[in-house]
């Protein structure tokens, strides 16, 4: 084995969380608080359990340039721990944390290299600097738009070489702009494995020569970032073979779900479906507690209690007396309600207008599926469309119907919502 490390990025920590936990519940609040720093934690123990040779962080370590004394503290405590067991780490300085922001006077463990604004190369075993190199750069400043790839110069071949950076590769629109460079440069870098901070999601952009990493952040902070979120453990074995392993290490994970009403008859068949969620969302989160923003769709009966004034809070509340106040919790942080009304299909076929002969023509297609090909004579002329409709089973085709005129019910339906 040449090599093992936990590889992380965008630790942002003592995220402010602003405005969510204003609207949480006490206990809600304070995990909400803590989180950011006990998913670092979570990376330290990670590190000393699975015993691996260093930690290196892509940046973005802090939330804000004018970094929190407590953020200072928690971080340098964490690699203080790595530094008595042994473990080295690197740290390189992103747009939220740049070099330039304030920074209060610690000391930082020997054990620990932080990289300055300029490229410089550090041996991860100081007695045999042959074996793994570090390149890492930190910015100067917040706004970067220099592609900094172009300015690592050679690399050493002879040893495995890890980049360490935050950057934008390939121009990801959901990111701001910075560092940006093509994962072509990255390729044709000479570097082994590119460490990699910035992308909040994690993104294996290349699996080998070189392979190219985004671990994503390590906890997620908004109704965005969600699922599991954590680091990469990277074993190098004496091939110079890469080999990735996720490894979650968040605290409170966030997710969305739909509830479809157009099956629930009543309030009590829609307070039963959104405990089976609730379930379903603790079960999956691996001993976490949960954050949901929930969307109601679809037609049917219980709309008439949706519909009125002030439903969607208390509805909110009965949820959350009932799964926030517990540990690990599900605490349901908004309900967007987009369901209608039911309809009366019988009425509405039996009308004059063109909806009903929507209606009437699926009916006839169920009962007679041939006269589907009636109904789409033209396209049907099209080779192509022929070809994918073969393809359907009589299933999915009686699905697609039901879809069709979902859709057209929906759009054609006078609704007085
Ligand atoms: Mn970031």
């Amino acid at each position: 084995m040449t090599l093992r490390y936990i590889h992380a990025a965008d630790l942002h920590l003592d995220s402010p969380f602003t405005g969510i936990r204003a609207a949480a519940p006490e206990n809600v609040a304070q995990t909400l608080y803590s989180a950011t720093f006990d998913s670092y934690r979570n990376i330290i123990d990670l590190c000393i359990s699975e015993r691996v040779d260093a930690l290196l962080v892509a940046g973005d370590i802090y939330d804000g340039a004018d970094r929190s004394l407590r953020a200072q503290q928690a971080f340098i405590d964490g690699l203080r721990s790595l530094d008595a067991a042994g473990i080295r780490s690197f740290v390189c300085h992103g747009n939220h944390d740049p070099l330039d922001g304030w920074e209060a006077r610690l000391a930082y463990p020997d054990g620990c290299h932080r990289f300055g604004s300029e490229f410089a190369a550090v041996p991860i075993f100081p007695d045999e600097p042959e074996r793994a190199l570090v390149y890492g750069i930190s910015y100067p400043t917040r706004d970067v738009y220099d592609n900094l790839v172009s300015q690592l110069g050679e690399v050493d071949e002879s040893a495995f070489t890890i980049g360490l950076l935050h950057a934008n590769v390939g121009g990801n629109t959901d990111h701001a702009l910075y560092a940006p460079c093509t994962l072509d440069d990255l390729a044709q870098s000479g570097i082994d494995y590119w460490a990699l901070g910035h992308v909040h999601t994690r993104q294996v952009l290349r699996e080998r020569t070189p392979t190219v990493v985004y671990p994503g952040n390590p906890q997620g902070r908004h109704p965005n970032e969600t699922g599991a979120r954590g680091v990469y453990l990277v074993e190098v074995d004496d091939t110079g073979n890469v080999g990735l392993e996720f490894r979650p290490t968040d605290t409170v994970r966030w997710e969305r779900i739909n509830i479809d009403i157009s099956a629930l008859e009543t309030e009590q068949d829609l307070l039963n479906e959104i405990d089976d969620a609730m379930q379903n969302l603790l079960d999956g989160a691996e001993g976490r507690s949960v954050v949901v923003r929930m969307t109601l769709t679809g037609r049917g009966e219980v709309n008439q209690f949706l519909r009125q004034a002030g439903a969607a809070e208390q509805l909110l509340a009965s949820i959350n007396d009932q799964w926030a106040e517990r540990l690990p919790f599900v605490w349901c942080e908004r309900i967007e309600d987009e369901t209608a009304a039911a309809i009366d299909r019988d009425a509405l076929r039996s009308g004059e207008d063109f909806l009903a002969e929507v209606l009437r023509t699926a009916d006839q297609i169920r009962e007679d599926p041939e006269t589907l090909q009636d109904g789409l004579a033209e396209l049907y002329q099209h080779r192509r469309f022929r070809q994918h409709l073969a393809n359907l089973t009589e299933a999915e085709i009686a699905a697609l119907l039901d879809e069709a005129e979902a859709l057209a019910v929906n759009l054609l339906a006078e609704d007085d919502r």
